[in-house]
């Protein structure tokens, strides 16, 4: 029988400060792995901050923002094999990206349009879930299939803290102890769901807390070092692939952008609190990192920045090349038997937009 231990309660942590916190490094990463996951986090920070513009620009529709979230995604995802899966929420819209799926796909998805529907089996990502938390009990699902159709394959699922108050997750994670499903339950612990604060969320002292309650460990990590979410997810994949079961894994960091672009934090959130967070934003920490290292050079730098860059451009540019979808999208797929009231909608709906 294994024995599972009580949550950590110190958050892991690779990264030093340059001063007093001196750098530790994870065994079994190349330089030239350390350089693609800094092209993974400028990837994601460049998708982040160019969707803010073009939501701003009309370009796409209301935007959930990432910003400080990319270390969390990029090190869980470089712990992962190609044919394990991935079910995201709408915070981590863009992880496809770490899979190949193009720029133009995630920002269709966010402009409504039907070229923005990938299929799962293309990239082994699930399809976004926004309503909180209904992706959990699709993840333990998926990997307890995988793991009875006799396949090697692990699945991540992203979910934040306000989604551990949830019951799909409760379902979820109750079903993946029973079963030793091979699923590792990522929380982006950003302390804000929406404007409720963790302190209102819940009164477990830590979120990790949470997993002894279903049978598995609970990892804690600090969200903001790369490293450290890539080394605690490797260990929670072992776990999973070794038949030993789930793995809850508690990222701690702090929501410092609006909860989405249709968000006014100021009369909730500590702003003094989101700039002092900011100073040490996942990215530039990791950059600072490889600089002492001696791996990273302006000039590369500027390289990565700058590809970038011209990738969201022509993404944007492919996406609005797309031909207007078929207004009657927006009425299929609900209804086996669609109700007769739906036909006079989308006959109004043609003559108001003349389409
Ligand atoms: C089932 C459900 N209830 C409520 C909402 C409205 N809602 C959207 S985001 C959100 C907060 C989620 O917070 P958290 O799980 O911490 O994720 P974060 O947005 O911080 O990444 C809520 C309540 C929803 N989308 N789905
Ligand atoms: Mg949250």
């Amino acid at each position: 029988m294994s024995q599972v231990l009580p949550a950590e309660g110190g958050l892991r942590r690779i990264i030093g400060d340059g001063a007093t916190l001196p750098d530790g490094e994870v065994e079994g990463l190349s330089a030239d792995d350390l350089l693609a996951l800094y092209r993974n986090l400028v990837l994601l920070r460049t998708y982040d901050e160019r969707s803010v513009v073009y939501h701003r620009q009309g370009r796409i529709g209301t935007y959930a923002i990432f910003w400080n979230h990319e270390a969390m995604q990029v090190g869980s995802v470089f712990a992962l094999e190609e044919r394990d899966w991935i079910f995201p929420s709408y915070r981590d819209s863009a992880i496809g990206l770490l899979r190949g799926m193009p720029v133009s796909t995630v920002l269709s998805w966010w402009r409504g349009h039907p070229a923005g529907w990938w299929n799962p089996h293309d990239y082994n990502v699930a399809s976004i879930c926004v309503p909180i938390g209904t992706q959990v009990p699709h993840a333990v699902g998926f990997a307890w299939g995988s793991r009875l159709k006799g396949e090697d394959r692990v699945a991540i699922v992203n979910f934040g803290d306000g989604a551990t108050s949830e019951g799909s997750f409760h379902e979820g994670a109750t079903f993946a102890g029973v079963m030793k499903a091979p699923v590792i339950f990522f929380c982006n612990n950003n302390q804000w769901a929406i404007s409720t604060p963790l302190a209102k969320q819940t009164a477990a002292p830590t979120l990790a807390d949470k997993a002894i309650g279903y049978g598995m460990p609970g990892l804690r990590v600090d969200g903001g070092d790369v490293l450290a979410v890539y080394e605690a997810t490797r260990e929670a994949v072992a776990r999973a692939r070794a038949g030993e079961g789930p793995t809850f894994i508690e990222a701690v960091t702090y929501r410092v952008a609006p909860h989405a672009t249709a968000d006014d934090p100021s009369s909730y959130i500590d702003e003094e609190r989101v700039e002092e967070e900011k100073e040490h934003e996942c990215v530039g920490r990791y950059e600072r990192y490889l600089k002492r290292l001696g791996l990273l050079t302006e000039e590369h730098e500027e390289q990565v920045r700058k590809g970038a860059l011209e990738l969201m451009r022509a993404g944007m540019a492919e996406a609005e090349a797309e031909p207007p979808p078929d207004l009657a999208l927006v009425f299929e797929h609900a209804y086996a038997a669609p109700p007769p009231g739906l036909a006079d909608d989308l006959a109004e709906l043609r003559r108001i937009l003349g389409q």
